[in-house]
C-alpha cells in the first residue's frame, strides 16, 4: 500500500510579495509576537485535505482539473489575530467572488471524497505568525498588496528536520474555456 500525503489546495503568493510581506512583518510586529512563517510558506489555503492516499489524490486532482472559472485579483488589505488558533493573519476586506467560488468548489469536492471539512465558514487568510498567544497590536489599515490570481496549487505539507515544508505538486490555470 502506498503512503499517504498531507495535502492542501492554496493560492500561491508571488515571490516578490512574499519578500515584501516578510519585511513589513519585521517592521510592524514585535519580534516576540509569535513564530514567523517563512517567506516561501506564505500562502492562502483554499481547502485543507489532510492525509490523503495516492488514489484519493488522483481523484481529487481529476476533479480539480474540471473546475472552469476565471482568475481574479486579490487585495491583501486586512489583518487581524485569532487568539483561539494563535494566528496573526493577513486577509482581504472584500473577498473576490472568484476566490470564494474556487474555495467552495474545492471544499465541496474534498468533502465528497471523504476529506473532513471544517463546518466553520471559509475565512480566506494568509498566516503571518503562529503561536501568537498574547494579543498583538495590529498595524492600522492603509497597507495593500495586489496581485492577479491565475492558478491554484496542490501542496504537500511535510515536516523536514524540524521545519514545515510545503511542496507544490500540481497547478491548474484559472480560465473559462
Ligand atoms: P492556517 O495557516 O490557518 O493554520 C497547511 O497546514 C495549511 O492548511 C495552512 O494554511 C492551514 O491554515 C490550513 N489548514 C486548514 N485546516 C487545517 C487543519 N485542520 N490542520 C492543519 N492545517 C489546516
Amino acid at each position: 500500500m502506498s503512503e499517504s500525503k498531507r495535502l492542501f489546495f492554496a493560492v500561491e503568493i508571488p515571490k516578490p510579495i512574499q519578500k515584501q510581506l516578510v519585511q513589513w512583518r519585521a517592521d510592524n510586529f514585535p519580534a516576540d509576537a509569535g513564530i514567523p512563517v517563512v517567506a516561501a510558506n506564505l500562502h492562502i489555503t483554499l481547502a485543507f485535505l489532510g492525509d490523503v492516499s495516492e488514489e484519493k489524490q488522483r481523484a481529487l486532482a481529476a476533479m480539480a482539473g474540471r473546475i472552469r472559472q476565471p482568475g481574479f485579483t486579490l487585495n491583501l488589505d486586512d489583518a487581524g489575530q485569532w487568539l483561539r488558533s494563535r494566528v496573526v493573519w493577513l486577509g482581504t476586506r472584500q473577498p473576490p467572488r472568484g476566490l470564494l467560488q474556487l474555495a467552495n468548489m474545492l471544499r465541496a469536492q474534498a468533502a465528497r471524497s471523504g476529506c473532513y471539512q471544517s463546518p466553520q465558514p471559509f475565512h480566506p487568510h494568509l498566516t503571518l505568525l503562529r503561536n501568537a498567544a498574547q494579543a498583538v497590536p495590529i498595524p492600522a489599515p492603509g497597507f495593500l498588496w495586489t496581485f492577479p490570481v491565475t492558478e491554484f496549487v496542490l501542496y504537500e505539507s511535510r515536516f523536514v528536520r524540524g521545519r514545515t515544508k510545503y511542496t507544490p505538486l500540481q497547478r491548474w490555470t484559472l480560465n473559462e474555456s
